[in-house]
C-alpha cells in the first residue's frame, strides 16, 4: 500500500524562519519524511499577498529553501519545491475561488488580523483569497495530512469544506486532508508578548528567535524574555505565560517532559533556567545555520535541487488538475 501523503507550505516572508516555524512546522516536516510521501513547498505566491519587493522575494525564497534542506529535508526522500514553479496551484485556486462564499472567506481570522494590521488601504484581494490558494496547494497533491501550527487550523477546515463541495458537485476528486498539529508546540509565543504568537511579520525583533541568528543576540533575547512576577519555574499558562512558553520551548528542544523541568529548576531563579534555554536553542540552531550558509554559497546547486523538486511536484499536480478540468466542465484541448 502507498504511504499516506503529507503536504505543507512555508512562506518566504522573512530573512529567516523563527523558532515557532521550526517547532510548529519544519521539525515535523523532517520527522514525517519517515512513513509519508512528503511534499513541502516554499509558498512564494502567498508571500506576494502583502507588500514586497521582487529582489527581496527571490532572495528569501532561496533562503527559505536552503533552511528546509539544512533542517534535514532530504531531496531523495521528500519533494521540496517552490510553489510558483508549479502553475497548477493558481489554476486550481481559481476554480476553488469560484466555489467559495464571500461570507465564508470573510470569516478567516488570519485575514481579519492581517488586514487590521496593514490597514484597509493596503489590504489587497490576494490576502482575502489566500486561504483558498492554500486549499489548492493541499488538494492538488491529494494530501492526507498537513503539519501546521494552531494558527492554520481554520484554513484546513476551509480546505476540507471546499474539497467536499467540489466532490459533491462534480464527483469524487479530492482527498480530505487532516491537520497534523503537534501538542505543546502548536503556538510558540513572542518573547516580549507571551500571549501573541511568535510571527515573522508582527513580532518585534526582541520577541522573535530567528533560526539564522548569531548566538550572541539569541542569548540576549532569551535572557531578556518577559517573565512573570514571582520566581518559581512552574507551568501556569494563565498567570505565567512567559515562563510557560520558555518551558514549552525547552521541553520541545531537549525532549524533557515539562514536569521534569519544573522539578529540576525548583528553587532556582529564572536566570539559570533561561541560560539553559539559550543553550538548547543555540545547539539546535547552530548546525542548521551552518548548513544553510553552505547551501546558499552555491545558488546554482540549490536551484537545481528545487528544479528537480518541481518536476516531481508537477507530475502529481498535473494529474489532479486534469481530473479537475474534466469534472468542472472545461473543454479538452483537441
Ligand atoms: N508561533 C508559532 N508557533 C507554532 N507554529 C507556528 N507557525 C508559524 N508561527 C508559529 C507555523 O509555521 C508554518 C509556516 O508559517 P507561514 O510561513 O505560512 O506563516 P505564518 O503561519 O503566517 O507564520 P508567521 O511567522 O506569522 O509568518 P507571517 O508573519 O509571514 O504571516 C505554519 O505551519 C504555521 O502554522
Amino acid at each position: 500500500m502507498a504511504s499516506p501523503r503529507v503536504l505543507s507550505g512555508i512562506q518566504p516572508t522573512a530573512d529567516s524562519f523563527h523558532l515557532g516555524n521550526y517547532l510548529g512546522a519544519v521539525r515535523q516536516y523532517v520527522a514525517m519524511q519517515e512513513g509519508y510521501d512528503a511534499f513541502y513547498c516554499v509558498v512564494d505566491l502567498h508571500a506576494i499577498t502583502v507588500e514586497y519587493q521582487a529582489e527581496v522575494l527571490r532572495r528569501r525564497s532561496r533562503v527559505a529553501a536552503a533552511q528546509l534542506f539544512a533542517a534535514g529535508l532530504d531531496p531523495d526522500r521528500s519533494t521540496v519545491f517552490v510553489q510558483s514553479h508549479v502553475r497548477e496551484h493558481t489554476e486550481l485556486a481559481w476554480v476553488l475561488i469560484c466555489l467559495t462564499g464571500m461570507g465564508e472567506a470573510g470569516r478567516m481570522t488570519q485575514f481579519k488580523d492581517k488586514s487590521a494590521r496593514y490597514g484597509e488601504g493596503s489590504t489587497g484581494v490576494g490576502l482575502f483569497t489566500y486561504p483558498i490558494l492554500q486549499a489548492a496547494d493541499i488538494l492538488l497533491y491529494q494530501a492526507n495530512k498537513v503539519p501546521v501550527g494552531a494558527d492554520q487550523k481554520q484554513h484546513l477546515e476551509l480546505t476540507r469544506d471546499l474539497a467536499q463541495r467540489f466532490n459533491h458537485r462534480f464527483g469524487e476528486t479530492f482527498t480530505l486532508p487532516e491537520p497534523y498539529i503537534v501538542k505543546g508546540v502548536e503556538k510558540i509565543t513572542d518573547l516580549q508578548d507571551p500571549l501573541a504568537k511568535m510571527s515573522k511579520s508582527s513580532s518585534s525583533p526582541a520577541g522573535i528567535l530567528d533560526l539564522l541568528e548569531q548566538p550572541g543576540p539569541l542569548r540576549k533575547k532569551i535572557m531578556r524574555a518577559v517573565t512573570d512576577t514571582g520566581s518559581e519555574i512552574v507551568f501556569d499558562e494563565e498567570n505565567k505565560p512567559g515562563i510557560a512558553n520558555l518551558l514549552r520551548i525547552q521541553s520541545a528542544l531537549t525532549g524533557t517532559p515539562i514536569p521534569e523541568l519544573e522539578a529540576r529548576y525548583a528553587g532556582q531563579g529564572y536566570g539559570t533556567f533561561k541560560k539553559d534555554v539559550a543553550e538548547a536553542v543555540e545547539e539546535t540552531f547552530a548546525p542548521i545555520r551552518e548548513r544553510t550558509e553552505k547551501l546558499l554559497a552555491d545558488e546554482a546547486a540549490l536551484d537545481r535541487m528545487l528544479a528537480a523538486g518541481a518536476v516531481k511536484a508537477r507530475a502529481v499536480a498535473a494529474e489532479t488538475m486534469e481530473k479537475v478540468r474534466d469534472r468542472a466542465g472545461f473543454l479538452p484541448v483537441a
